[in-house]
C-alpha cells in the first residue's frame, strides 16, 4: 500500500472510532496489547512512609479532628501511582490509624473486611462480635466482613494501628454494603480471652457446643497475640533451616480450615535474621509491610527494567511492594516484618504465580 492509502485508512478508521464513541463502541484492536499484557504491568509503584514523617501529621490529626468525629482518624497509605483511589495497591487499602486516650470509634460494619496491625502504644481495645481484644504492639486482629466493631482506648497513651482493608476489591464486585450499630459501642459478651481459648489453643469446641456457632470463610480465632508469633519465631530461627528467599517466614492461620485468615487477605509475620541478604523474588501479589523489629533494606525492580528502589527500613516503617516486581529483603540488624496481600483470591481463582530468581548480585 502506498503512503496515500495508508494516510487515508488511518483517517477513514480515525472516523469510525469517533463516529461509534456515542454509540458506546470502542475498537478493541487498539488496546488489546494493554488489555491482555504478557506479564503484570501495575500501575502502582514502590513506596515507603517512613514513621517518623508521617507520626507528625498523625499528631495534628489528632489535634484537629476527634476519633468519634471522624469515625475513624486515619491517614491513608496511597500508593502514588493510583492517585486518589484509597488504594496501595489495586486491590487493598492500607492506613495508619490513631486513637487517643479517652475516645471512641463508634461501632458499625460492612462487607468489607479489616485487619489491624498495632504498630504503636498499649492498652487500646477493639470490640467485635461482643469480644474485646486489647491491643499491644505486633498483635494481628481481624474484622470479619459483616462483623460489628469498635474501637476504644481507656489507657493513658495514644494508640496507632495499621488498617489493612481489601475496599477496592469490594468496590471492583460493586458489593459493599454498610450500617451503624443502634449505639457507640456494642455490647460485651464475653470475657477477653475467651475466644482465644476457644480457637487460639489447638482446640475447638464440640459441635453443638457454646462457642461452635457457624463461621463464615473468616478465621472464627479474631486475635493473634505478637507475644506468642514472636516466640514461635524466634524457636523457629534456631531450629529450622532459614529460607534463602524469605528467612524465616509464617502465615497467619484460620485454626477452622487450615486456610487463610481472611477470604480476601492473607497476613505473615517473618524474620530476617543480622547480615541476612535475601534472594531475589517475584509474585503476582502487591504485598504491603510493616517493620516491627529491626533495620535492614527492601530492593525493588520494576518488571522489565534494571533501575533499583532501594528502601532502608527501621521499626515502624510501612512500604508496598506491588505485583510482579522484583524483591530482595536484607536485614542489617535481626528484623520482623509483618505483611499482607491479596494472595487468596489469586488461589481461589487459581492464577498465583511466583518466581524465586536466582542471586544476581
Ligand atoms: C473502618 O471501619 C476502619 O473499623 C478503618 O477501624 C478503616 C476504612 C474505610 C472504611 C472503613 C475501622 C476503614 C474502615
Amino acid at each position: 500500500m502506498n503512503e496515500a492509502t495508508t494516510n487515508d485508512r488511518r483517517a477513514a478508521r480515525e472516523r469510525l472510532y469517533a463516529d461509534m464513541r456515542p454509540a458506546n463502541l470502542t475498537p478493541l484492536w487498539e488496546s488489546l496489547h494493554a488489555l491482555v499484557p504478557k506479564s503484570p504491568a501495575s500501575p502502582c509503584v514502590p513506596a515507603l512512609w517512613r514513621y517518623d514523617e508521617a507520626r507528625p501529621f498523625l499528631a495534628r490529626a489528632g489535634e484537629v479532628i476527634s476519633a468519634e468525629e471522624a469515625v475513624r482518624r486515619v491517614l491513608i497509605l496511597e500508593n502514588p501511582g493510583i492517585p486518589g483511589q484509597s488504594a496501595i495497591t489495586q486491590s487493598l487499602y492500607a492506613g495508619l490509624q490513631l486513637i487517643l486516650p479517652g475516645e471512641i470509634a463508634p461501632s458499625h460494619r460492612h462487607v468489607q473486611t479489616a485487619l489491624r496491625f498495632v504498630v504503636e502504644g498499649s492498652g487500646a481495645f477493639t470490640a467485635v462480635n461482643g469480644e474485646r481484644t486489647t491491643m499491644h504492639p505486633g498483635d494481628f486482629i481481624i474484622t470479619p466482613s459483616w462483623t460489628f466493631h469498635d474501637h476504644g482506648n481507656e489507657a493513658d497513651v495514644p494508640v496507632v494501628w495499621l488498617d489493612g482493608l481489601d475496599i477496592p476489591t469490594v468496590r471492583l464486585l460493586d458489593a459493599g454494603f454498610a450500617e451503624d450499630f443502634p449505639a457507640k459501642q456494642q455490647p460485651i459478651e464475653r470475657s477477653e480471652g475467651t475466644n482465644l481459648a476457644r480457637f487460639g489453643e489447638n482446640l475447638a469446641p464440640m459441635p453443638g457446643d457454646a462457642g461452635a456457632r457457624p463461621h463464615g470463610a473468616a478465621s472464627p480465632l479474631f486475635a493473634w497475640p505478637y507475644a506468642r508469633s514472636r516466640a514461635a519465631l524466634e524457636r523457629l530461627r534456631r531450629e529450622s533451616p532459614i529460607d534463602p528467599w524469605q528467612g524465616t517466614k509464617m502465615r497467619y492461620l484460620n485454626p477452622a480450615t487450615g486456610g487463610w485468615p481472611m477470604p480476601t487477605i492473607g497476613a505473615y509475620l517473618q524474620l530476617l535474621p543480622a547480615g541476612f541478604e535475601g534472594r531475589p523474588w517475584r509474585q503476582t501479589d502487591g504485598i504491603v509491610y510493616s517493620v516491627v523489629e529491626g533495620r535492614g533494606r527492601a530492593t525493588i525492580e520494576r518488571p522489565g527494567q534494571s533501575e533499583r528502589t532501594v528502601f532502608e527500613f527501621g521499626p515502624r516503617d510501612h512500604f508496598v511492594v506491588p505485583s510482579w516486581h522484583t524483591c530482595r529483603l536484607s536485614g542489617d540488624e535481626e528484623s520482623v516484618l509483618f505483611s499482607f496481600s491479596d494472595r487468596p483470591i489469586h488461589e481461589a481463582l487459581a492464577m498465583h504465580r511466583e518466581e524465586k530468581l536466582d542471586d544476581a548480585r
